[in-house]
Formats: structure tokens, sequence, C-alpha cells
């Protein structure tokens, strides 16, 4: 009761006439509304020459200015303000991630670029079937060891990026625990491709999986991620699959059809402890929102169910209809549809940014899941 009474009481006495307290209360209402962004300019320090793409070397798809627009929508939208990120320790990384695979990503580009070779560092080379799993000496062999797929090269400045990038992550996190209720980390580069040991996928540190174990060890008992990039988050699954704090659900392209491919079947339930708290929705070459939304609503009462303290959302807009390298049809509009029903769980949410190609359309579609989300 005194804590009820007490900021009253503070407040006439400090502001006196009543028409001022009327305006502190229209302050606070508004800055409630304001979904807070984080974003970090150190994004543009991942900005690679080449992707390996249809057997050629292209200017990657997950490129600067994809931020750049997402971070434009933002202001236009005047969704809330947009703050840089407070820098971390890597201790909440390492919660997440091998410190091998950590000095690995931390010196691959200087260790390549020593070799003299001329282009950016790329896997060539895996320790296949009925090879040997260990790390070798050489930069090459390192690569194919660490990495999961070969179109995600490594060039200057990819490792300060991705730093910055899961600072981002955990600055919206952190907001979270002091009260937050939805919080939008604007991540480059994306995150749920990489697990404890591998990138790819043009994600190097798993964003979302270091936020949500920050928020587990900032004292919270479940928290649920949801992920609705086109792409099955396979390193955020692996990284939780044998947990029951953690509750994994994906909606993404058929793994037979779409990358990763050697993950995120519905049969992949969880193993051990963690059996049942997995879930994978994999859908076929031109889903429509209309059968997209009907797994979303699924996973979202299994959401409701587990009873999480907070909700990550992997949020990636690489769904839509004109992205160029996927295969579903969400349209804008969608997107706010998205929001609104994530929105409708009442669980304070740490949106994580990851894919989206579609430079034009991909600022608006973020946007509107937030915008949505907020309604
Ligand atoms: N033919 C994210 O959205 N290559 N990563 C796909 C398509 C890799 C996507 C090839 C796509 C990685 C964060
Ligand atoms: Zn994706």
């Amino acid at each position: 009761m005194l804590a009820v009474h007490r900021p009253v009481g503070l407040a006439s006495a400090v502001a006196g006439p009543a028409v001022l307290n009327l305006r502190y209360c229209a302050r606070l209402r508004e800055s409630d509304n304001a979904m807070r962004t984080i974003f970090s300019e150190q994004h543009r320090l991942r900005d690679a020459k080449t992707e390996l793409y249809g057997g050629e070397l292209v200017k990657p798809f997950e490129r600067p200015s994809r931020a750049d627009m997402v971070v434009e929508a933002v202001r236009n939208a005047k969704l809330g303000p947009v703050e840089a990120p407070e820098p971390f320790s890597m201790d909440p990384v390492l919660r997440i991630h091998d410190a091998d695979f950590v000095a690995f990503l931390e010196t691959a580009w200087k260790e390549w670029s020593q070799t003299g070779y001329a282009g950016e560092a790329m896997a060539s080379v895996w320790p296949a079937r009925r090879m040997q799993c260990r790390a070798p000496r050489f930069i090459e062999g390192k690569l194919g060891y660490y990495a999961l797929a070969a179109e995600t090269s490594i060039s200057e400045g990819t490792w300060e990026a991705a730093v910055a990038s899961k600072d981002v992550a955990l600055t919206g996190a952190k907001a979270l625990v002091s009260g937050e209720s939805g919080m939008f980390s604007l991540c480059r580069p994306p995150g749920h491709h990489a697990a404890r040991d591998m990138f790819g996928g043009y994600c190097f540190l798993n964003n979302a999986a270091i936020a949500a174990q920050y928020l587990l060890d900032s004292g919270s008992e479940r928290v649920a991620i949801l992920d609705v990039d086109f792409h099955h988050g396979n390193g955020t699954q692996d990284i939780f699959y044998e947990r029951d704090d953690v509750l994994f659900c994906s909606l993404h392209g058929d793994p037979e059809d779409a990358f990763p491919h050697f993950l995120g079947y519905a049969d992949e339930t969880g193993l051990g402890a963690g059996m049942g708290f997995n879930r994978n929705y994999p859908m076929p070459p031109a889903t429509p929102f209309s059968q997209w939304r009907e797994a979303l609503t699924d996973a979202l009462n299994h959401i409701r169910e587990f009873e999480p303290r907070y909700l990550v959302v992997s949020l990636g807009v690489d769904t839509f209809e004109h992205d160029p390298i996927s295969f579903f049809k969400l349209t804008t509009p969608d997107y706010l549809t998205t929001g609104e029903l994530i929105g409708g769980l009442g669980i304070p949410t740490l949106f994580v940014m990851e894919g989206g190609y579609d430079i034009g359309e991909v600022g608006l579609n973020a946007v509107n899941v937030l915008k949505g989300f907020e309604a």
C-alpha cells in the first residue's frame, strides 16, 4: 500500500497544480506505447564483397543497406526512439558459444589474410562422413570445421560487427528485464543459423539465443523463442535441443526444399529433458499467409501453454512474396496481422532482427510486425 500511495504524494508535493500531474501522466503513457529500437552503426563493418550463390560469387544478399532500410522505416513510422547499444562483456556469448569457436571467429580474417589469398575467407572442405571431426591448425581447415555452409564469407570487420550485433540483442533483453513490454533489437549480422560451434547462413553469433540465455540468467524460469524467419533456425534449435527451460518454435521453408536443408523437419521435437520443447513447422513452396497463419496460431498456443516469463522473436521477413531467395507468399499487410497475433499473448517480447532480403520492403515489413504488436 505504501508503495502505491507514496509516488502520488510525492508527485503532488513536487509538481503542485493538478494540470502538471496530468501532463506528467500523459508523457508516461506516450512513452509506454512507443517501442524502443536498439541499433548500432557498427553493423556497417559487416560488408563482405562475396557470397557463393548458384555457383557464382555475387554481392551478398545480407548487405548493410538492409539495416539502413529498417532503421529508416522505424523513424518514418515514428515507432519510438532509436538508441545505441550498451557494450557487454563476452560472458553472455560464452554462455551459448564454445570458447574455441569464439576465438576462431575473432582471428579468422587475420589468419586468412596472412596466407596471401586474394579473396574473402570461405570454407571449401568439411569433416564429411567417416572423416575426423577435429579442428586442424591451418585456417582453411578451421573454416571447414566451424562452417555449416559455404555461402558466408568472413571479411574484414565481420567479427567487430557480430560483437556489436550481440550487444544490440543484449541491450534489448536488459530493457525487458527493466520492465519494458516490447523491444526491437535491430541486429545485423543476423544470428539464428549460428550454433554453439558453427557459423553460416549469414550468421556468426546467435543473437536470439544469447538474449534468451541472458533473460534466463536474470532470474526467469522459462523463455520461449518464436522463429518466424523464412529459414529454419537450426542454430537456435541445436543450442536448446536438450533443455526444457527454452521452448523453441520455428516456422520455415521445408528443409527438403530450403536452406539449411539438414535440419528443421517436423519430427525434431527435442531430446532428453528437452523432449517436447522443440516444434518445427516446415511449409512448402508458395505457402500463402492463410496457411502460415495456422502454423503461427498453433505455435502461439504452445507458447501460451508453456507460460514463459519472456518471448524472444527471431524476426525475419524473408517470408515476403517478393523476397529474392525465399518461397513463401506473405504480403506487407500480413506482417501487421502477425504482430497483432504475437502481441495477443501479452508476454514481454524482444524482437531480434534476422533475415529479409527485399531491400525495398524489408523496412516496412519489419516495422509492420512491431506496429501490429503494439496495437
Ligand atoms: N538458394 C538468414 O535469413 N543461402 N539466412 C540460401 C538459396 C543461405 C539465410 C540459398 C541463406 C541464409 C538469416
Ligand atoms: Zn532467413
